[in-house]
């Protein structure tokens, strides 16, 4: 069968690139950093965000959209520490720009320092749609098995942060933690690592730590692009 090349001379993925810096611009405005978690089923995304919350006890404002094929469960197990609003997307493997702005409608104006966006468990889809998001993490769980990231090579690499999860399992299962972080630093060299446990609240002091810090940062990198235009912040 003979094969055409049809050459289209247009970037297909500009107006999905411009709707998400868009939105991140939004975020950056309003001081609120957002960060899309990902990881497979289960990996503990909803634990890990109730032992964020239950970290902070009210000391940022926070929230959670929650992406889901079907069901509201996860922004239940949410509501009683952070507002929450489910993104059901009946079938879809990931999160897109559109859902997120209906989830932030149904949030309301309440001012944020956090939103996060517990995308839809599994380590493929999710890797290609920015949701406009200031940080990517992906969290892996020590009952997965530590060859995920050369497995799923894509989503470790769009990811800054990766969180091994569960570590009170890590006696029982065979997980080594240095060769996972040392696979994911592999495929993406300035990824940062924590290890935490929503179970026992080990290792959440210093990721919530690190997105303080991030959060700072960019605020800091607002009022610079402020000043450098000339306006008053
Ligand atoms: N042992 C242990 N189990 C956990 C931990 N975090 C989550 N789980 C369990 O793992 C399962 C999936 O957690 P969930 O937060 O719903 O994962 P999600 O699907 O990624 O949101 C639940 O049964 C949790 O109780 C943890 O730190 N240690
Ligand atoms: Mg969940």
């Amino acid at each position: 069968m003979a094969s055409v090349t049809i050459n289209v001379q247009q970037d297909v993925m500009a107006d999905r690139r411009r709707l998400a810096a868009e939105l991140r611009d939004e975020f950056s405005g309003k001081g609120t950093l957002v960060v899309n978690i990902v990881s497979s089923p289960g990996a503990g995304k909803t634990s890990l965000l109730q032992a964020m919350a239950r970290h902070w006890h009210g000391r940022f404002r926070i929230a959670t959209l929650v992406g889901d094929i079907a069901t509201e469960r996860d922004a239940e197990r949410l509501r009683p520490l952070m507002p929450a609003e489910q993104l059901t997307t009946g079938g879809a493997c990931h999160l897109e720009i559109p859902l997120v702005r209906s989830g932030l409608d149904r949030l309301g104006n309440s001012p944020l320092d956090f939103l996060f966006i517990e995308n839809i468990g599994n380590l493929v889809c999710p890797a290609s749609w920015d949701l406009g998001e200031h940080l990517r993490v992906v969290l892996l769980s020590s009952t997965e098995g530590d060859d995920k990231p050369a497995k799923y090579p894509k989503m470790f690499r769009t990811s800054q942060v990766l969180v091994i999860t569960k570590s009170d399992l890590l006696p029982y299962v065979p997980f080594s933690v240095a060769s996972a972080i040392q696979d994911a630093h592999q495929i993406q060299p300035q990824l940062f690592s924590f290890v935490t446990s929503a179970l026992r609240d080990e290792g959440i002091n210093a990721w919530c730590g690190f997105l303080e810090d991030e959060r700072k940062r960019m605020l800091e990198s607002a009022v610079r692009t402020v000043n450098e235009r000339g306006e008053s912040p």
